[in-house]
């Protein structure tokens, strides 16, 4: 019940169960690049109005898809440059990356330009290429989008994480209460959302000065706070408006990256303060306090709690009982891991003695359209003979399950620090004496949402390891554009794209070797 008298406003599963996905977008079909279409190319024979077939029409989309996740990932890198000062990082892929693959990759034309912020105008370029009459030739988008995967490893994921560990710290591990329980009823409770730092620190130290007041987080930056400060974590991205729903969190505060807009009317329906800190993710009817520099982020800090413990006075009568008999307690999750943390040594000695038949990676969002149940039933066994690492909103779907255990299942923080997992497969390959396609990585996103796991993907697969996404469509409709980019794979990085949308078939095909190393014996 809304605390106001105003219709409570749907959800993000009941919208998605209200509403049917366009079949065509879905495949990748559709090309509204120009206005005279959008052209639905149904067939490998039929032709847009420009010429263009349905491979070409494809390839396009996914690297649209891939521009978009990568300039959301270098944006926060970029974002947090600006926050601490610092100029945009020179030779980075350079230095970060194992030598033989910067080598590799130099040679295939997949490397970012390296001047400065140089990295942004190959986003740019992308976007160019894919314009109505550039390109036409769709194996060489696609090696535009391997080129994209590079530069939102390097200058997205890895760029983020570093800055993010110079401002916090490596992250320890920590035990944190995790799930909608974590909200109290009997305190003020300021959620922070989205996925960029720059508030967290002074929000932590705010909170920390008032008893009555609960910070807890949601989403990536949720993932963070709970990895670094121990803060709760309410939810994931697909929980976020039933986090507004309890009627028990006087403010929420928003940053940007997989914020629903419907946040405004949710936040409106109850008594919760929303506030925007930046630029470009603005909401109606929100408050907009923006955040520049570490001053400005204290400042912000002492205005949202200051307003939320005022606003905590409108809660409706009686929610707080209500939330009580109808939530249950929260889980505790075990996270806070990363390359800094996690012994390597010991992980591969458990895989030469045969405890451990591969490393999974299981990554990304949680889908309101598939069942997040069932892939974690199927991760649950797969953890039984393989390690599993995890971020961003898969983790907390194992968090809430009592999953993460700091042996078999580790949690490495947010989507950016899937950084943290390409260092720990690294140094887990180093142990090896091998390179990261030799060794069982395995990194799964089951149900990606957002534009930036398609990124992500192409970054991992770019590495060398086996990549699987559980809503292939984009990738896997069009015959030639799915066979023209595992062969690409196999060919220059010995790793591919396992395309399938059923944890029973992967389970399988994991069973059949998929975690086999496409070079095993020529390393
Ligand atoms: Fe996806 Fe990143 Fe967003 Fe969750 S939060 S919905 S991108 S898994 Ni990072």
């Amino acid at each position: 019940m809304a605390d106001n008298g105003l219709t409570v406003p749907m959800t993000m599963s009941e919208r998605a169960a209200a509403m049917q996905p366009c079949p065509i977008g879905t495949h990748g079909f559709c090309c509204k690049n120009c206005m005279m279409g959008p052209c639905r190319v149904m067939t490998e024979a039929k032709r847009s109005v420009c010429g263009a077939s349905q491979a070409l029409v494809a390839a396009r989309n996914v690297l649209r898809f891939a521009v978009g996740g990568a300039a959301a990932h270098c944006g926060h890198a970029q974002h947090l440059l600006d926050f601490l000062g610092m100029p945009s990082p020179r030779d980075y892929v350079r230095e970060r990356a194992p030598r033989y693959l910067y080598e590799l990759w130099d040679r295939v034309g997949l490397l970012p330009s390296e001047d400065g912020a140089g990295h942004f105008f190959d986003l740019s370029e992308a976007m160019h290429l894919t314009t109505f009459g550039v390109s036409g030739d769709f194996r060489d988008v696609l090696r535009w989008c391997l080129r994209i995967g590079v530069i939102d490893g390097y200058y997205g994921l890895y760029l983020s994480s570093e800055l993010e560990r110079r401002m916090w710290g490596a992250p320890i591990p920590t035990r944190g209460p995790v799930d909608l329980g974590c909200i109290d009823p009997s305190r003020t409770n300021v959620a922070l959302h989205g996925h960029e730092p720059m508030l967290a620190d002074a929000m932590v130290a705010e909170a920390r000065k008032h008893d009555d007041v609960n910070l807890v987080g949601v989403c990536c930056t949720g993932a963070s706070l709970l990895a670094r400060h121990g803060v709760p974590l309410a939810g994931h991205m697909t929980l976020q408006e039933e986090v507004v729903r309890t009627g028990l969190v006087d403010a929420m505060v928003v940053d940007v990256q997989c914020v629903m807009p419907s946040l405004s009317e949710m936040c409106e329906c109850f008594h919760t303060l929303l506030v925007t800190t930046s630029e470009i993710a603005r909401m109606p009817r929100a408050l907009h306090l923006p955040i520049t520099d570490r001053a400005s982020s204290a400042e912000v800090a002492r205005k949202v709690i200051a307003a939320a413990r005022g606003r905590r006075l409108e809660r409706r009568p009686g929610v707080e009982e209500e939330f009580r008999r109808t939530v249950r307690p929260p889980a505790e999750a075990l996270v806070g891991f990363s390359e800094t943390n996690v012994d390597a040594r010991a992980l591969y000695e458990q895989y030469r003695r045969g405890e451990t038949k591969g490393f999974l990676g299981v990554v990304g969002c949680v889908h309101p359209r598939l069942d997040a149940d069932a892939w974690v039933d199927l991760y649950r066994e797969l953890g039984e003979d393989h390690v599993i690492f995890t971020t961003g909103c898969m983790g907390f779907e194992f968090a809430r399950r009592g999953l993460l255990d700091g042996e078999r299942f580790f949690h490495l923080g947010s989507c950016v620090n899937n950084a943290h997992m390409a260092e720990v497969f690294g140094a887990i390959a180093a142990e090896a004496g091998r390179r990261i396609d030799e060794m069982p990585f395995l990194v799964s996103a089951p149900m990606p949402v957002s534009e930036k796991a398609v990124a992500i993907g192409l970054f991992f697969a770019a590495l060398g390891c086996t990549v699987h996404l559980g809503y292939p469509h984009l990738f896997g409709a069009n015959a030639s554009v799915a066979s023209h980019l595992n062969e690409t794979l196999e060919s220059l990085f010995h790793s591919r794209l396992l395309l399938c949308d059923h944890p029973r078939t992967l389970r399988d095909t994991i069973a059949a070797g998929a975690l086999d190393s496409v070079s095993a014996g020529d390393g």
